[in-house]
C-alpha cells in the first residue's frame, strides 16, 4: 500500500458515512493515466488516478492520487462547496518528492473578515494548535498564495515518513472531521449580494489554483501538456467550465 492510500481510503469511508455521497463525473481519459519518469535503472512507472464525488452541499469532492514509487507520491484532495454556501474549501496537498515530504492542510477561506474567521477558523484552532506541535512551520511559500490560506494553515516539510503516517494522518482526520461538522451546519445564503460575493471568491480561488498549479511541471513531464491542461481545467479546477456550460443550458 502506498503512503497516501490510507488517507484516501479513510476520506472516502468517512464521507460515505456522513454524507449522501453521489458520484461526480470524471472526464474520459482522466480516471487513470500511466507514464514513466526517470531513465535506465531509475525508470519508474507513475500512475495517476482520479476520484470524485458530490453531495447536496458539496459541488465537487475530488482527489488526484499520483503513485510513482518511493520518491514520488502525491495526494491532492480538495472539496469545493456548492455556490449557495459560504463554506471554506477543504484542501490537502500531500506531496512526497526525492527531497522529502511537503504537507499542506487547510480550510481555505472565501473571506477574511472577523465574522467569517469566528465561524470557520476559531473552531479549528484547538485542532491546529494540537497538530502544529508536531508539524513545524514549513517556511516560505508564494506570497501571492497567502490570501487563500487561513490562520489554521498546517504547512510543514519533513524527511520522516513515520511523521506522515502518524501525525499528518491524525491531522488530516481531525481537519476532515471539523470540516464535516461545518458542512452539516451550513445554511444556504439567500441574500443576492452575499451569493455574488461567494461566487466571486470561489472563482478567484479556483482561477488562482488552475493558473499556479504547482503540479503542472510534473504532469507535463509525465503526460504531456495537452493532457495536463485538460486535466487542470476540465477536472481539477473545473468551475469556470461548469458555469459556462450552465449558462448555455
Ligand atoms: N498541487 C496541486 C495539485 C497537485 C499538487 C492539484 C495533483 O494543487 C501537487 C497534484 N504540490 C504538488 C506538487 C508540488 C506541490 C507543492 C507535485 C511540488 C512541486 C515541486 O516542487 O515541483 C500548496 N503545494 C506545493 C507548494 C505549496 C503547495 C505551497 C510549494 C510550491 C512552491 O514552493 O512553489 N496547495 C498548494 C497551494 C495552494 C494549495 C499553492 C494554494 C491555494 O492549496
Amino acid at each position: 500500500m502506498t503512503l497516501y492510500q490510507p488517507f484516501l481510503n479513510y476520506a472516502i469511508a468517512v464521507l460515505q458515512d456522513r454524507l449522501d455521497l453521489e458520484p461526480y463525473p470524471i472526464p474520459a481519459g482522466f480516471e487513470r493515466k500511466e507514464g514513466t519518469s526517470g531513465k535506465g535503472k531509475r525508470l519508474e512507472q507513475v500512475v495517476t488516478t482520479s476520484h470524485a464525488f458530490k453531495s447536496g452541499k458539496l459541488r465537487q469532492i475530488r482527489a488526484a492520487h499520483v503513485q510513482g514509487g518511493k520518491s514520488l507520491q502525491v495526494l491532492n484532495f480538495v472539496i469545493f462547496p456548492e455556490l449557495k454556501y459560504d463554506l471554506p474549501f477543504f484542501g490537502a496537498d500531500l506531496v512526497t518528492l526525492p527531497g522529502g515530504h511537503l504537507i499542506a492542510l487547510d480550510m481555505q477561506p472565501l473571506f477574511h473578515d472577523p465574522d467569517y474567521q469566528k465561524k470557520y477558523t476559531e473552531p479549528l484552532l484547538p485542532v491546529f494548535n494540537l497538530h502544529k506541535e508536531y508539524l513545524p512551520w514549513g517556511g516560505d511559500f508564494p506570497e501571492e498564495a497567502q490570501p487563500f490560506f487561513s490562520p489554521a494553515f498546517l504547512w510543514t516539510r519533513t524527511q520522516d515518513t513515520e511523521v506522515v503516517q502518524t501525525r499528518v494522518f491524525a491531522a488530516f482526520k481531525d481537519y476532515l472531521d471539523v470540516y464535516l461538522n461545518f458542512v452539516k451546519k451550513a445554511q444556504a445564503a439567500s441574500n443576492s449580494q452575499r451569493l455574488t460575493k461567494i461566487r466571486e471568491a470561489q472563482l478567484r480561488y479556483i482561477d488562482y489554483r488552475a493558473a499556479k498549479d504547482p503540479a503542472r511541471g510534473m504532469f507535463t513531464r509525465l503526460y504531456g501538456s495537452e493532457w495536463t491542461e485538460e486535466y487542470i481545467h476540465g477536472f481539477l479546477f473545473d468551475l469556470d467550465r461548469k458555469l459556462a456550460l450552465a449558462a448555455v443550458d
